[in-house]
This record gives C-alpha cells, sequence and structure tokens, in this order.
C-alpha cells in the first residue's frame, strides 16, 4: 500500500482528493491532527479516528491530537478541572491504544486558543461570519440542545486550530465536515491557507444498524468494557445474513470488522470446529463480507471473532484506566 492508498483506506471523503495527493507524494514533515473533546473513557467512535492517525503515521506523516478542552468547556461538558482530568485519561488510553507517543504531538487547545493573537483573529473570524453559517456548522456537533453563544464560537476557534497547529491536513468524524468546509471558506479572508480535510465514517447503531453509534444513544463499545461485556454486546449486533435489499440499513458488525479489525491485523482467523467446516484465515475485509453474505460464514461465527479481536484491541487501554482509577 502506497503513502495515498494509506492515507484514503475507510475515508469517507476527502476535499479534496487532489490536495491529498499532493500531500502523500511528498509526506515527509506534513502535519495531520484530529481534535477531540476530552471524555474520560475512549469508544469505538473515538477509535475510528484514532485508526486513521495510526494510517497517516505509517505513511510518514507527523500527527498532532488536539485534547480540545476549551471546546469541550464550550459545548458545556463541565469546569475546566473536570475537562483537564479527563483529558489526562484520554490521553494515556490513546497511547495504549497505539498512537505512538514518540512521533506524536499532544496538545491541550488551552495552551494555544487562549493568547491574544489568537483570540483577535477570533474577533476577526466572528465579524466575518453570519450567525446563520456559524450554526449550520454546528448542528451535528451540538445535538439538539437550544443553541448557546458558545456553539457558534466553537466551530470558529476549530477553523483557527488548523492555521495556529501549523497543519497540512484537518481530520475528523464525517460529522465534523461543515466545520471544515466553513474553514476552507474563512481561512482565506483572514490571509490564511485552505488545507485540505479527511472524513471517515460513522459506524451505525449497533443493536439495529441504522443512524450512528453514540455513547449518548444506544450501545457504543468502549475502554471500559469488559471481555464479556463486549461479547454480550457484539452477539447482540444487528447482522443480517444478506445485504438489506433496501439498502438503508447498515451491518455494524461488517462495518467494525471493516474500520476497526482489519486496519489493525494483518489477518483475521475465524476458528470454528471441523464440522462447521474449521478455521478459516482472511487477509482482506472484502472476502470475509461476501462470505458472510454467502452464508459461508455464519454470524454467530463472525460475531465471536469480532468480539475476540475488538478484546484484544481495548485490552491495553481498559488495562490503563484500571491504573488510573486505582
Ligand atoms: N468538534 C470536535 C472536537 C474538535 C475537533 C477539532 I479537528 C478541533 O480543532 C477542535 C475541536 C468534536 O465534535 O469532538
Amino acid at each position: 500500500m502506497d503513502a495515498y492508498e494509506r492515507i484514503m483506506r475507510n475515508a469517507e471523503e476527502v476535499v479534496t482528493d487532489e490536495e491529498v495527493r499532493e500531500l502523500a507524494a511528498d509526506p515527509a514533515g506534513k502535519r495531520a491532527y484530529v481534535g477531540y473533546e476530552p471524555s474520560g473513557v475512549l469508544h469505538l467512535g473515538h477509535l475510528l479516528t484514532a485508526n486513521k492517525l495510526i494510517d497517516l503515521q505509517e505513511a510518514g506523516l507527523e500527527v498532532v491530537v488536539l485534547l480540545a478542552d476549551v471546546h469541550a468547556y464550550l459545548n458545556g461538558k463541565g469546569t475546566f478541572e473536570e475537562i483537564r482530568e479527563t483529558a489526562e485519561q484520554m490521553k494515556a488510553q490513546f497511547i495504549a491504544y497505539g498512537i505512538d507517543e514518540d512521533s506524536a504531538e499532544f496538545v491541550y487547545g488551552s495552551e494555544f486558543q487562549l493568547e491574544k493573537e489568537y483570540t483577535l483573529d477570533l474577533h476577526a473570524l466572528e465579524l466575518e461570519t453570519t450567525l446563520n453559517r456559524a450554526q449550520r456548522a454546528m448542528a451535528e456537533i451540538q445535538g439538539g440542545e437550544t443553541a448557546k453563544v458558545s456553539h457558534v464560537v466553537y466551530p470558529l476557534m476549530q477553523t483557527l486550530d488548523i492555521e495556529y497547529l501549523d497543519l497540512d491536513l484537518a481530520v475528523g468524524g464525517i460529522d465534523q465536515r461543515k466545520v471544515h468546509m466553513l474553514a476552507r471558506e474563512e481561512l482565506p479572508e483572514l490571509g490564511y491557507e485552505v488545507r485540505p480535510a479527511l472524513h471517515t465514517p460513522i459506524v451505525a447503531d449497533l443493536t439495529t444498524g441504522e443512524g450512528k453509534m453514540s455513547s449518548s444513544e444506544g450501545v457504543t463499545i468502549s475502554m471500559e468494557d469488559s471481555t464479556d461485556e463486549l461479547e454480550e454486546k457484539v452477539n447482540s449486533a444487528f447482522c443480517p445474513p444478506t445485504a438489506d435489499p433496501e439498502g438503508d440499513l447498515e451491518n455494524p458488525v461488517l462495518e467494525l470488522f471493516e474500520y476497526h479489525v482489519f486496519p489493525r491485523f494483518s489477518e483475521i482467523v475465524v476458528e470454528r470446529p471441523d464440522e462447521y467446516g474449521g478455521n478459516v484465515t482472511y487477509e482482506q475485509y472484502e472476502s470475509l463480507e461476501a462470505d458472510l453474505e454467502s452464508g459461508e460464514l455464519h454470524p454467530a461465527d463472525a460475531k465471536g471473532t469480532l468480539a475476540s479481536y475488538l478484546d484484544e484491541l481495548i485490552a491495553p487501554g481498559r488495562e490503563k484506566l484500571r491504573e488510573i482509577r486505582s
């Protein structure tokens, strides 16, 4: 896999492809980032973009993890002290998960977002941007609550982060796309360069295959789950043996294989007793998907295998959390 293919693996979209190709042609010294509102426990939503950061490190880019404490504050996630503490825990779990600590840079938003120059640029952006535009950019992040003034400042700060962290690529879930599009429009207004963005998909709800897997509603898998809890969650997942003919339901079991398991393991072994066909090894996601859809692979075997690989992925972070809490 060349640098471009690795950067693009499992990306839902890039804006623009041409800019990303240029980046891939000479990745040395180029900086990519994901920003996270600190939360005490990482879940699969965080890990999807973390997988992308690992891909980017492997493609030769420098990666920056923004622990967006000021953003979390603006989004009503607690006091600064509480947010700081959860940010520390989050950082430790990312490292346990496999983000290379020596080459990655972990930055707190409050380290640079409270400086005078940043604040003055923020005010310039406030003057440039209509309320309506900023609110639309936030619709998917802020959820259904009544928008506060802080919620329109939020995407403007996210826009400035791209300049102030000296980035060449902004990465996020597809729910960040409107903020990144706002950034592409507004940065030139302040005389700054436009940077490309890469968006990862959102995994569907585990039990229904609809909408998105989220920590606030429905079931999500997190660093906190024990092996048994994880197995139970995966076993109750929606996993139709054939693709939905109408095409509006996703298969979350397949999505988890595609976005979480295959990127991190070079081969996947499904262990089965001989009377059920014996063990089978997959090197590519597409072969597993084809076998599930043809009936060659039973959903129960797919789920058992998924649970054990996910367990292996979250085990170091789970251990880290135990350590922090004891
Ligand atoms: N909006 C993100 C958090 C965030 C991301 C970036 I990229 C920033 O520069 C700042 C904040 C979220 O919804 O989690």
